[in-house]
Parts: structure tokens; C-alpha cells; sequence
């Protein structure tokens, strides 16, 4: 069998297949029955900061039409679906009265999905902060660490028992970096140490809100979700192995360390300087909290070079519409990586997933470029399994075409595909493979 050929029976029965969303990306409904403004909402509405100049208004109307999405769901045959709360949609301003009508709206998407038969994955932050919470300094505020326990406490009070998992935060690295570092993600911020800050906070929350989640009791599984990726050198070059090691600690280490090991890496301290995060005594005893699972999103590997430019298309890999490097060894190599270097209990992919350009016609979607992406990818899981490694669960990214941050909504990853004037969903030809590849009931049907 070579390594593009899988057959769900190659995992063991209780490994979790599903798919992925979150809450900004396609709800929609950015105002309706109390919901407060988010910084995705803020930063839509700058000039030049999305490529489109769309914003998360409409996106794909999920708050309205999620009987249709839930209906999709199943006929896909997946076992579980990982999805996020949008924090100002339950609480308008991230500390002052809950809004029902938010909570509601989750209810009836648990209530539908649990009828019939699907666990719920559920991520507290996938983003979209509560604007309020901006204006007080976002995630560079120690005090949202507060803030955010409260909010983590209250779901799990309400639907702890409901949910298959909860997920603190989805990839603080990209909230971080992108959002406080880089400013190209809301909430558009350019300060190495405020983005430093913001990281330190993130994991802290992470680890107040779990010990707050179980000190009421909720014993359902908790963790983080990282965006992880190896880094490569460029090059030999001693100056690029030295960096692709820098690398590896700003975007890895830093947060597998203190949540694996209780501690910060110590080059990457010392090569932050200033821009280091104040740590007050007892922090990191928080962060490195027991953790039920980890999850990685995987999209591509990644290469550094201490100065010289480096193309992607010198590897001739096959590049997504994000212009990212098609490589599934990657995977394999990361799960193994972490599974020797951090031994987590229990390692998901909690996304995996590629936007490339689709055409409809017909009723038709023949994505095969993504189908191959994300069959090869399964292969790649699998292979870490074989390796040892305890992967339990694989989720594809995304359900449906979505509002992709700063590229807006032309970079489509759905499985489904969204027509964004009518709302209509179609089936891409990934979503049947992913189908058919779930339904295999025996050896015999391979
Ligand atoms: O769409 C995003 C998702 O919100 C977080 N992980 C990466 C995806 C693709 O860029």
C-alpha cells in the first residue's frame, strides 16, 4: 500500500474523526439578540487590513442557518465536531452580564448535534475578543487572565458535562504574533513586548481557567490547541542552523515548555531581552496544569535563513492558494517530535486542512488537490500512530468556506463548498472522499 492509500481501518476503532469551524468565521450575526462587538469586528472595519475588504457581518449565516450545517455534519459521518463560542456573543463586554440569548443560540447547536450521535469539541477562544476587553489593552492586560476564567467557568458550569472537550485557547501563537507583534490580525497592534506579554497571559488564563473548570467539578477533558510546524535551515550555514534553532524556540518551545515543563526556554529569554514578559512568582506553576489533551494544527513546515531570501518553490512541493508548502512528513515529524521530546497524554490534530482555488460547475467541486492534501495528511497521522505516537483524533479544516482573517473570502479551505450570495452549500469532492474513506465499514469495503 503506498503512503497515499489509507483506510480508516489502519486506526483503531476509538480514534475521533471530525471537522472544524469557529464562531467568527462563520456565524455571521455580528449584532444580533445582544451580541457585543468583537476586534474582529473593529479591525474588519480599518481600511486595507482585509484583503477583501469583507468583514464577519454575513460570513457563512451559521447562527440562522445551522440546522442545514448540522444536517451537513452528519452526512459527512464524522464522530465529532470542534467548534468555538464566541466570547462577546455570551458576554457583550468580556466581564458584565451574561447574555442568554447568546447562551441559547450554543444550546440548540449542542442539543442538535448531541441527538444525533456527534460529540462536541468546544475551543472558548478562537479570537474574537470582546472589544471591551481591547479597549482595557486586550490579552498585554493581566487582568483579562481573570476575565477569562470567569467566562471558561460559567460554560463549563453551564455545558461541561455536554461537551466531548474544551479547549482554552486556539493558537496563541497567532494571537499573539500576528495580532499584537505584527499587527496584520486584529486587534493590529506592532509591540514585540506587548505581543510577549499578550503570550504570557494566554497561557496563564489557560491554566486559571482549568484549575477554575475543575474546582467545579467538570471533569470533562481540557487543553490547548498550538499552531505548530518544524522549521528547517535554509541552508548548511551555520548562521541558518542557529537560526532555524531560534526559530523552533519562539514558535514551539515557548509554549510547549511552559505548559510540558514549567518553564521558559532560557535561549529564548535571553535572546528576547527586554522584550521579555513580566512573570510574577507561581505563573508558571499555573500554566504547566495537567493537561488531557493537546492539540496541534498542522498546515505546512516551515524554513528559516539568517538573511538569505528563501523561496518556497525551491523545494518543488506542490503550494497552496496561501502560498504555503504542501508536506505531510511534517506532520509525522512534529507528532513524533512532541510525543518524545513533551509525551502529552493524549495528541490531536485538531486542524488540518488546504485553500485552494475551486471551481463549481455543474454542481460540482472536483477539488483534487485537496482531497490528495488531506488524504495524504491522514497518512502522515497515521504514520505517527504506527511510530508510536498516541494521536487520537484528526479534524478537518474547515466544514465550510469561511472568512479566512486578513484574506477574507477568497482563500477557501471548506470541505463544503459556500456559495456566499445565496448561502448555498455544496458538497466539494474532498467531502465525499472524507465521506466514503468514513463509511468503510470492513476490510472487504477498502
Ligand atoms: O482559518 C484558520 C483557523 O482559524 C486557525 N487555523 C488556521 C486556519 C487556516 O488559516
Amino acid at each position: 500500500m503506498s503512503s497515499t492509500e489509507i483506510s480508516r481501518h489502519q486506526f483503531p476503532d476509538h480514534f475521533t474523526w471530525g471537522v472544524a469551524t469557529s464562531s467568527f468565521q462563520i456565524e455571521g450575526a455580528h449584532n444580533s439578540d445582544g451580541k457585543g462587538p468583537s476586534i474582529w469586528d473593529t479591525f474588519c472595519a480599518i481600511e486595507g487590513k482585509i484583503a477583501d475588504a469583507s468583514n464577519g457581518h454575513r460570513a457563512c449565516e451559521h447562527y440562522t442557518r445551522w440546522p442545514e450545517d448540522v444536517d451537513l455534519i452528519c452526512q459527512l459521518g464524522v464522530k465529532a465536531y470542534r467548534f468555538s463560542m464566541s466570547w462577546p456573543r455570551v458576554q457583550p463586554d468580556g466581564q458584565g452580564a451574561w447574555n442568554e440569548a447568546g447562551f441559547a443560540f450554543y444550546d440548540r447547536v449542542i442539543h442538535a448535534l448531541t441527538e444525533r450521535g456527534i460529540e462536541l469539541h468546544l475551543t472558548l477562544n478562537h479570537w474574537d475578543l470582546p472589544q471591551a476587553l481591547q479597549d482595557q489593552g486586550g490579552w498585554a492586560n493581566r487582568d483579562l487572565c481573570e476575565h477569562f476564567t470567569r467566562y471558561a467557568s460559567e460554560v463549563a458550569r453551564r455545558f461541561g458535562s455536554r461537551l466531548a472537550s474544551i479547549c482554552t485557547h486556539n493558537e496563541p501563537w497567532v494571537i499573539a504574533i500576528l495580532g499584537y507583534e505584527q499587527g496584520i490580525f486584529a486587534p493590529g497592534i506592532e509591540s514585540r513586548p506587548q505581543a510577549m506579554q499578550a503570550v504570557h497571559h494566554l497561557l496563564l488564563s489557560h491554566g486559571m481557567a482549568l484549575q477554575a473548570m475543575r474546582s467545579l467539578g467538570c471533569t470533562t477533558p481540557m487543553g490547548i490547541v498550538l499552531n505548530l510546524s518544524p522549521i528547517y535551515p535554509a541552508s548548511d550555514d551555520p548562521k541558518d542552523v542557529a537560526k532555524a534553532r531560534l526559530d523552533d524556540g519562539l514558535i514551539l518551545r515557548w509554549y510547549m515548555d511552559p505548559l510540558y515543563r514549567g518553564e521558559y526556554p532560557q535561549d529564548v529569554w535571553a535572546h528576547l531581552g527586554t522584550d521579555a514578559p513580566v512573570v510574577l512568582p507561581g505563573d508558571l506553576d499555573t500554566i504547566a496544569q495537567h493537561h488531557d489533551f493537546l492539540g496541534v494544527n498542522y498546515y505546512t513546515r516551515n524554513f528559516s535563513s539568517s538573511g538569505n531570501p528563501w523561496d518556497v518553490a525551491s523545494t518543488g512541493n506542490q503550494v497552496t492558494d496561501m502560498g504555503w508548502e504542501v508536506y505531510p512528513q511534517g506532520l509525522t515529524e512534529l507528532l513524533c517530535r512532541l510525543h518524545t521530546d513533551y509525551q502529552p497524554e493524549r495528541l490531536w490534530v485538531t486542524e488540518n486542512g488546504a485553500a485552494f482555488k475551486d471551481d463549481l460547475v455543474a454542481g460540482v467541486v472536483n477539488d483534487s488537490a485537496r482531497l490528495a492534501y488531506i488524504r495524504d495528511h491522514i497518512a502522515a497521522t497515521h504514520a505517527a500512530l504506527v511510530q508510536g505516537v498516541p494521536v487520537g483524533a484528526y479534524f478537518a479544516w474547515s466544514l465550510l468556506d469561511n472568512f479566512e482573517w486578513a484574506s477574507g473570502y477568497a482563500k477557501r479551505f471548506g470541505l463544503v463548498h459556500v456559495d456566499f450570495e445565496t448561502q448555498k452549500r455544496t458538497l466539494k469532492n474532498s467531502a465525499l472522499w472524507y465521506q466514503q474513506f468514513l463509511r468503510e465499514t470492513s476490510r472487504g469495503s477498502d
